[in-house]
């Protein structure tokens, strides 16, 4: 429920409406920034591509189910990523980055 209550404000935020209404405020622009959130099990961490693989369940803000896929990450992000975690992700938009990953 958790999971489904932030899913649900990710789509939001993610709305081109919200995220223009967002430019009014840098504390407002911060939250539209912060992008999807997942969570999964990382199977792989690729330091020297730059991926992340993680076994994530459904997104509801970007309509996907359950999969396994890899992903491109920021340094940061990767730095976090251990296999065999779990954790919950974020993602930046339309490239669908990995920004942050945090244990769970
Ligand atoms: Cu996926």
């Amino acid at each position: 429920m958790k999971f489904l209550l932030a899913a649900t404000a990710a789509a939001l935020v993610a709305s081109p409406a919200l995220a223009q209404d967002a430019a009014a405020g840098p504390a407002a622009q911060a939250i539209a920034e912060a992008g999807p959130k997942g969570a999964g099990r990382i199977e792989s961490v690729d330091a020297k591509a730059g991926t992340v693989t993680i076994h994530h369940g459904p997104i509801a803000a970007l309509g996907w189910p359950a999969m396994t896929m890899t992903f491109k990450a920021t340094p940061e992000a990767l730095k976090a990523a251990r296999p065999g975690q779990t954790v919950s992700f974020t993602l930046k938009t339309p490239e669908n980055q990995v920004v942050a990953i945090q244990p769970r």
